[in-house]
């Protein structure tokens, strides 16, 4: 076949490119902005919402590092309701279960909740733990816009953030404690858990930054 001047020269290749200002951009498509780095907003933890938020956040990192079955498949859907918007999902596998049960309404609903086993399992977001003679829980009550993640861990280190010490008082002190230990001291479970204040699950000087912030913001 003749090539004309009405036909391409060559095939438009689909591959994004990477323009000169460093976006990125997707023939035929829309340019995407790389993402712009900014630092950790601590200003923002003024008021008990945002602080709860925080707090919240730091929850989900610690379960996601904590339970390897949350980065992966399985994920099996043991009920669901699009009417009463509740949702109850397993991700199990050999080594971890996680029950997850949701509640988008903004009314509660009563279900029969699904465990793997018998036994005690601990709410990890509201912070209570049920025991069941049977792998069911009859009619557990879902709270409006709530959302419940389940472990059949016996306990979870329970700690005031912050307070390195566990003393009961964020001040200086915790200051001292937390830089000793980077340094290479000990401290006990409760004030490790207490030291990753921006819940990242590493220990170092963002911590000791976020303490200082905290204690100047008390
Ligand atoms: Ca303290
Ligand atoms: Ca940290």
């Amino acid at each position: 076949m003749a090539i004309t001047d009405n036909m391409p020269k060559e095939i438009p290749s689909t591959e994004p490119k990477i323009s000169p200002m460093g976006s990125i951009i997707i023939p035929g498509n829309s340019i995407l902005m790389p993402p712009i780095s900014q630092p950790l907003q601590w200003e923002n933890l003024q008021n008990d919402f945002e602080l709860d938020l925080n707090q919240h956040y730091k929850k989900l990192i610690h379960l996601r590092n904590d339970n390897d079955v949350l980065k992966q498949p399985p994920l099996d859907v043991k009920y669901s309701n699009n009417e009463n918007k509740t949702l109850v999902y397993w991700r199990v596998d050999n080594n971890e279960k996680v029950i997850i049960a949701i509640n988008l309404d903004t009314n509660s609903h009563t279900i029969d909740l699904e465990f793997p086993d018998s036994g005690t399992w601990y709410d990890h977001i509201n912070d209570f733990e049920i025991s069941i003679d049977t792998n069911w829980y009859g009619g557990f009550e879902l709270s409006p816009l709530t959302s419940y993640v389940f472990t059949s861990s016996e306990t979870s280190i329970q700690c005031s953030i912050g307070d390195i010490n566990q003393d009961t008082a964020i001040n200086v002190v915790d200051i001292v404690a937390l830089v000793n230990y980077i340094l290479g001291g000990t401290l006990s479970d409760e004030g490790v858990c207490a030291s990753d204040l921006n819940g990242d699950t590493v220990i170092n000087v963002i911590d000791i930054v976020a303490l200082v912030n905290t204690i100047l913001s008390l």
